[in-house]
């Protein structure tokens, strides 16, 4: 694996990627980072350098200052947390709050955020174009369960937590702006609204929604 050492942080990073979420937790840290685009229309997430970076061919990837690679949405943002204690966005492992930041963070990564590579890639998962239109409805169906369990599982105001803004705000805000601007994602959903319109306000995000094309 490809580990070079650079003396900061980089980010392999597409547009409207699981990228974003890490991306926002930089900029809520105040931590510089290089972004490194990877043009996946253009199969770069495929060629032999950036499967060098991840194996699994996928974006995101933070690479550390020590050049470290970490992949996976959920570590990178473990791993910020443990580099970076003082900057309060990842609850610490005394926390009390800690068990039920990592439980909403695994949920997020593992459940809606696959739930949509159904949504907008049918074909991985059945090769009949005929089936695709069902496939779809059925991934809008759980998506709107899954936000629903989130929006049921938020405990403070305005954020997901009691003790103040932390990554899963960041990461409900992504799921929600990968839903663009379909009703379903919020619709009886209060407390995630609320969460999606206190994030929305932060100035890190009108940075990287710029980023984003959104
Ligand atoms: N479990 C991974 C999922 C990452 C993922 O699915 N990334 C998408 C972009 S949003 C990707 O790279 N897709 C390309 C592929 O799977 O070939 C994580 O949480 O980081």
């Amino acid at each position: 694996m490809t580990q070079v050492e650079t003396g900061h942080y980089r980010l392999f990073w597409e547009k409207m990627s699981g990228a974003m979420v890490i991306e926002l937790l930089l900029e809520e840290m105040q931590i510089p980072f290089e972004r490194v685009a990877i043009d996946m229309a253009a199969g770069a997430h495929q060629s032999a350098a950036y499967l060098a970076v991840n194996p699994t061919g996928q974006v995101p990837v933070l690479a550390l200052p020590s050049g470290e690679v970490i992949g996976e949405t959920a570590a990178i943002i473990i791993a910020l947390g443990e580099r970076h204690p003082d900057k309060l966005l990842v609850p610490r492992p005394d926390h009390p709050d800690r068990a039920t930041f990592l439980r909403w963070l695994i949920y997020m990564a593992a459940s809606p955020y696959m739930t949509f590579v159904q949504f907008n890639h049918p074909e991985r998962f059945l090769d009949d174009p005929g089936t695709h239109p069902a496939l779809i409805d059925n991934a809008r169906a759980r998506l709107r369960d899954q936000f629903t369990a989130l929006d049921r599982a938020i405990v403070g105001a305005p954020f997901f937590l009691t003790d103040g803004i932390s990554a899963l705000d960041l990461y409900a805000y992504m799921l929600i702006e990968f839903f663009g601007d379909d009703p379903v994602a919020l619709a009886g959903k209060p407390r995630l609204a609320r969460v999606h319109g206190a994030v929305a306000k932060r100035s890190s995000v009108a940075r990287v929604r710029q980023r984003h094309g959104r």
